[in-house]
């Protein structure tokens, strides 16, 4: 019988959280045959409710769950971890500014990247969730300087599955026939979805949609900004997408992408495409055996070397502004 795996959840209380936990105890996370411990990092006001998500989850008998703790001490929640869901954040309040932002969250991401280099398991694997997603994987990176750099990442998956379905719905294929979509840059506003190597079953995309202004004008704000979308429609920032794109990050990471395609991950960058060394910005990979690799070699047009620089810029400033504040 295989061991089970440490998966470490932040800001289990939350939303996302919700929506998370229960497909990594059901399998969905590392595979229908990989046993799991959870471990649910809270902030004290939230440890109650974490307790009652545990219950509901004992409560499904998942025959994968091997144990579930529950935690406010970073060094207790990441020790032997294998897996870190970093979902727990400072949201943005009405008047901060960004430094305030930046500074609010360094107090919660560095902590947990010197935890997690103290005290996770050798092979530890991070996704950082919580907003600025980018700039928080960043800081917890350069706090665990005995982590490979390369075991950080940010999501950006959730921006990748959307762009696949704007697509797919364009082009009238359906959401399995794209392949090799894109999201480069910052998990903000600023990013580009690009659609010039895509195919669209078998064929390139942007030829079959030829229409830069659709592009412009409609698909690339429609996937930057759908989720303030989302929240205007439902009253709540996307939560069940947004599992659903942690539990796709993960799960491609660990198990690969498929033959002749590939995804969107937030990875520190080896300066590939013109992309600053070290800044943890969007790119094409391929996975395999647990390990992803930049996809090489791609042609960027005018069109695509604006809108990536543009988003790069502003992984720039983010960077340049926790430096200043001692974070990184
Ligand atoms: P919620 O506010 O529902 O939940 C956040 C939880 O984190 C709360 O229970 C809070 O108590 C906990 N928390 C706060 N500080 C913590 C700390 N230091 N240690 C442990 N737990 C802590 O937010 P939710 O909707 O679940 O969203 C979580 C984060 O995901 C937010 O930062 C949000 O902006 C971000 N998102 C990122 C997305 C992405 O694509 N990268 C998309 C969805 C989402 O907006």
């Amino acid at each position: 019988t295989r061991t089970p795996v440490n998966v470490t959840v932040t800001g289990a209380a939350g939303q996302i959280g919700y929506a998370l936990l229960f497909r990594i105890a059901s399998g969905q996370l590392l595979g229908a045959d990989v046993p799991v411990k959870l471990r649910l990092l809270e902030i004290p006001q939230g440890l109650k409710a974490a307790e009652g998500t545990a219950m509901e989850l004992d409560d499904c008998a998942f025959p994968l769950l091997r144990g579930i703790d529950i935690t406010d001490d970073p060094n207790v929640a990441f020790a032997g971890a294998n897996v870190a869901l970093l979902v727990g954040a400072r949201p943005r309040t009405k008047g901060m500014e960004r430094g305030d932002l930046l500074e609010a969250n360094g107090g919660i991401f560095k902590p947990q990247g010197k935890a997690i280099n103290d005290h996770a398991a050798d092979d530890i694997k991070v996704l950082v969730v919580g907003n600025p997603a980018n700039t928080n994987a960043l800081i917890a990176q350069a706090a665990a300087p005995d982590v490979p750099a390369e075991r950080f990442t940010a999501m950006t998956r959730l921006d990748h599955n959307r762009a696949i379905s704007q697509l797919a719905k364009k082009t009238g294929a359906s959401v399995s026939d794209i392949k090799r979509l894109t999201i480069w840059g910052n998990h903000s506003a600023t990013q580009y979805p690009d659609i010039f190597h895509a195919e669209v079953a078998g064929k390139n995309a942007a030829e079959i949609v030829n229409d830069e202004a659709w592009l412009a004008d409609s698909f690339i704000p429609t996937v930057a900004k759908r989720g303030a979308a989302i929240i205007e429609a439902r009253g709540a920032s996307s939560a069940a997408s947004a599992a659903n794109a942690a539990i796709d990050h993960v799960h491609t990471w660990v198990n690969g992408t498929a033959e002749g395609d590939w995804t969107s991950m937030g990875i520190p960058s080896d300066g590939s495409y013109g992309v600053p060394e070290g800044l943890i910005s969007s790119f094409p990979v391929t996975c395999k055996d647990g390990e992803y690799e930049i996809v090489q070699g791609l042609e960027i047009n005018e069109f695509s070397r604006g809108r990536i620089d543009a988003s790069v810029q502003e992984l720039v400033e983010e960077r340049d502004a926790v430096r200043g504040l001692g974070l990184i």
